[in-house]
């Protein structure tokens, strides 16, 4: 791989089935004994089910194994899952929680290898070489986009641009000056971007950009056809999330139809949402991981909450790693603004922590291609014959305590009492009118 201008690594990605399961098998194995001899929490599920390391045989066993949820994470806040001790883990990444609290990940030197080389699979697998620049939109920190490509470029051996996200004109500038190849950045971004160039009067074909790696967020074909007219570029997805690695956990080739999963290092199942029994192959259902690669976050039958389906035909761009689809939707109330996961249950904290009252509804929209989100919040009585004056102040404390928890922008309109629509059942406290 090393001399090689691209990181295509076909014992892998071309590998036959036996050839997969076999290393499948072999790295659960591994990973199975790694949680029950490190993990007390593994080690307390698998007992609570009779479970014990040496029955596990084969990656046919895994469907043996308990699933882990989110939750799982929060009560283990902040490393009680990390399966080594903490000089080696080498890095820390995180992603928001429902109350405050963030999801914690942590990597080993090898995990960072084997997830850059995911990423470095995803560069290539979109026409990325050692010699391309490489433009990293992603947000850098503890949001494992940025960094996550970041590593990914460079194991390619590729020029890294790291720009992060914000000042679009100035990327625009970056894009036409630097000549950068490939755009690696949201959806969402990647069509504001191209709306920026249109407006700077800049005919995108000029530019030496090829390709964009889009993902972090849902997003349609209809999407993919408008950044590929407004950048000039072809668009690849790449699918991932950070309690798996980050980026990079699958990723578009040539084909456009499906994104390939670096199932050596994670290995997929789908189930059924309710039953949480396997689907067959091309069945949407509940996409699930177990990360059978890795050293110090080895999640065990991971339920990422996305609905997905997943195939195992050979592809036409040569690779036989497994196909997911692009997610529809997910089990989950979380939605995603601009690229952030965004819980309604971290709103309602926020304006309960306030002495507000529980009737608010969160309404997003998407305009000029960027999420917007406005929270509509009932006043009290006493607040609503408080001055105008006192109204906007409830608001602006409510909007800067929103951002700082929810790590995004949001408008806040106090509403007078009793004007949000009640329901008989489940409020309905989310009004998505993105149409995605
Ligand atoms: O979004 C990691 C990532 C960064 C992926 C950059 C791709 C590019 P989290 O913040 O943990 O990690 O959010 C993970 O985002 O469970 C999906 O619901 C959603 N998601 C990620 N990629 C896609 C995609 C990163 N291509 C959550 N299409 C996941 C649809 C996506 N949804």
């Amino acid at each position: 791989m090393q001399n090689s201008p691209n990181y295509f690594n076909p014992e892998i990605e071309t590998a036959s089935r036996e050839y997969l399961h076999a290393i499948q098998s072999a790295r659960l194995i591994k990973m199975v004994y790694n949680c029950y001899n490190n993990v007390p929490f593994y080690k307390k599920k698998f007992d609570e089910i009779g479970l014990l390391p040496q029955d596990i045989k084969t990656i046919d066993d895994i469907t043996k194994l308990p699933f882990t949820v989110k939750q799982d994470l929060r009560d283990n806040y902040p490393f009680d899952l990390f399966a080594v001790p903490k000089e080696k883990v080498v890095r820390i990444h995180a992603s928001s929680g429902t109350t405050g609290k963030q999801t914690v990940v942590g990597y080993t030197k090898g995990d960072l290898e084997n997830w850059s080389e995911g990423c470095a699979r995803a560069i290539t697998a979109a026409g990325g070489t050692h010699s391309d620049y490489v433009h990293i939109s992603y947000g850098y920190g503890l949001f494992t986009g940025g960094l996550g490509l970041h590593y990914g470029a460079e194991k390619l051996g590729a020029t890294v641009i790291p720009v992060s996200s914000g000042n679009t004109a100035r990327q625009v500038q970056i894009l036409q000056d630097f000549g950068s190849n490939i755009l690696c950045c949201t959806p969402s971004y990647a069509l504001y971007i191209g709306e920026t160039i249109k407006e700077m009067g800049i005919d995108p074909k000029t530019l030496p950009l090829r390709a964009a790696i889009c993902g972090a967020e849902p997003w349609t074909e209809n999407m993919r056809k408008e950044i590929e007219k407004s950048l000039a570029v072809k668009a690849y997805d790449i699918y991932g999330l950070s309690e798996i690695a980050g980026p990079g956990v699958g990723y578009d080739c040539c084909a456009q139809d499906g994104m390939h999963i670096c199932e050596d290092y994670y290995y997929p199942e789908i189930v059924d949402a309710d039953t949480l029994e396997p689907v067959p192959d091309g069945t949407f259902g509940e996409l699930v991981f177990t990360c059978i690669g890795k050293e110090a976050l080895p999640l065990v039958r991971y339920r990422t909450r996305d609905i997905s389906a997943i195939t195992h035909e050979k592809c036409a761009c040569g690779r036989t790693l497994v196909k997911m689809q692009k997610p529809r939707g997910r089990s989950d109330d979380m939605l995603i603004i601009r690229g952030v996961n965004v819980f309604p249950s971290q709103v309602e904290h926020v304006i309960l922590s306030l002495g507000m009252e529980p009737n608010y509804q969160i309404v997003v929209e998407r305009i000029h291609n960027l999420d917007v989100m406005k929270i509509n919040i009932e006043m009290s009585e006493s607040l609503f014959s408080d001055s105008m004056r006192q109204v906007e102040r409830t608001e602006k404390r409510i909007c800067s305590s929103l951002q700082e928890t929810l790590g995004v922008a949001t408008t806040v309109h106090l509403v007078e009492p009793r004007t949000l629509p009640r329901s008989e059942g489940k409020a309905i406290r989310v009004i998505d009118n993105r149409k995605i």
